[in-house]
């Protein structure tokens, strides 16, 4: 599917809006807000001047962002979202223009985390074998890849429903329904000798409440007409490995949560309705889990934020 002209300029607006706006830094580019090529130009260097000046790691990038951008230019995302979302109820339309903002600026924002002259492996896991314990069955997928790759990550965890669709609730006691085929179909990882970074591809990402789902699913595959939507549309999400450590660059599934005095750790489950996306470091170990799907958009950690619900696994071997 081709992007609509309207979405085209809306998100070329909004682009140039967020980050000249937000004062990170003052840009004499032309950009001409037509074109697509140009934004992603623009953005890049936006981009890139943040990282220059150690905003990179602010927990807060995306939400900051999405929050402007919605302040500013919410009536012009109403009317782009009102030929889908007549079903929707006031507060699913809120929800869905926060979801599809925020995925556009974490998006954006992880595509400028590759390494330079990287070499490239895809990899796409096979299941093996199932395997009963404790009352749970659990499904092993093998991805055999011979390779020199610096931080090799073996084990890749997915809430079994995001897979096989169900309905429930979290141990937060938010309500999900869920169709699954949501599968960790790919992965793509792109190295060098001292970091790697692992583009995950999900055949699609569920939304806990059906009706907002199957909008999100609509509008999304809009935006990114080079995606698989033969589930719903495909979900792409990435990490980076280097100095001994994992990073989530807006992909991490807990953020602090400040009042007064104190902040403290707020750790989402899988149907938090609107995840805030994250920004967090972990220590990478050879034998380090990723939990892929701590949210049902796929924010991740190596720490299990859903241990009540059973699991899917799968093994990647580097060589
Ligand atoms: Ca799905
Ligand atoms: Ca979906
Ligand atoms: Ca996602």
């Amino acid at each position: 599917m081709v992007m609509s002209l309207r979405w085209s300029r809306l998100l070329a607006s909004l682009l140039v809006f967020v980050f000249v706006s937000s004062g990170f830094v003052s840009s004499g580019l032309g950009v001409n807000p037509d074109g697509w090529a140009a934004i992603d130009v623009f953005v890049r260097y936006q981009i890139d001047m943040n990282k220059a000046k150690g905003l990179a790691g602010n927990p807060y990038f995306v939400d900051k962002l999405t929050n402007l951008v919605l302040q500013k230019l919410g009536k012009e995302l109403d009317a782009e979202i009102a030929p889908y979302a007549k079903n929707l109820t006031p507060e699913q339309k809120e929800q869905l223009k926060y979801l599809l903002v925020s995925d556009y600026v974490s998006h954006l924002y992880q595509k400028s985390f590759y390494p330079k002259n990287a070499k490239v492996l895809v990899v796409k896991p096979i299941k093996v074998t199932s395997v009963k314990k404790g009352g749970k069955i659990y499904d092993y997928y093998y991805a055999p890849m011979g390779s020199s790759i610096p931080y090799p990550i073996h084990w890749w965890v997915q809430v079994r429903v995001d897979i096989n669709r169900g309905t429930g609730t979290d141990s937060r006691g938010y309500q999900y329904n869920v169709d699954g085929h949501n599968d960790l179909f790919k992965i793509v990882v792109y190295y060098d000798s001292t970091s790697v970074k692992y583009e995950l591809h999900f055949y699609d990402e569920d939304h806990p409440n059906p009706s907002l789902d199957a909008v999100y699913d609509t509008l999304r595959c809009i935006l990114y007409s080079e995606r698989d939507n033969r589930y719903g549309c495909e979900d792409i999400e990435s990490i980076e490995v280097k100095d001994g450590s994992i990073i989530f660059p807006t992909t991490f599934s807990t953020y602090p949560e400040c009042g007064y005095l104190f902040c403290h750790e707020v750790s989402q489950t899988y149907a938090t309705p609107s995840p805030t996306h994250g920004y967090g470091i972990e220590s990478y170990y050879p034998s380090v889990e990723v939990y892929v799907s701590n949210t049902w958009n796929h924010l991740m950690d190596t720490v299990d934020t859903n241990p009540d619900m059973v699991k899917v696994w799968y093994y990647c071997s580097w060589g």
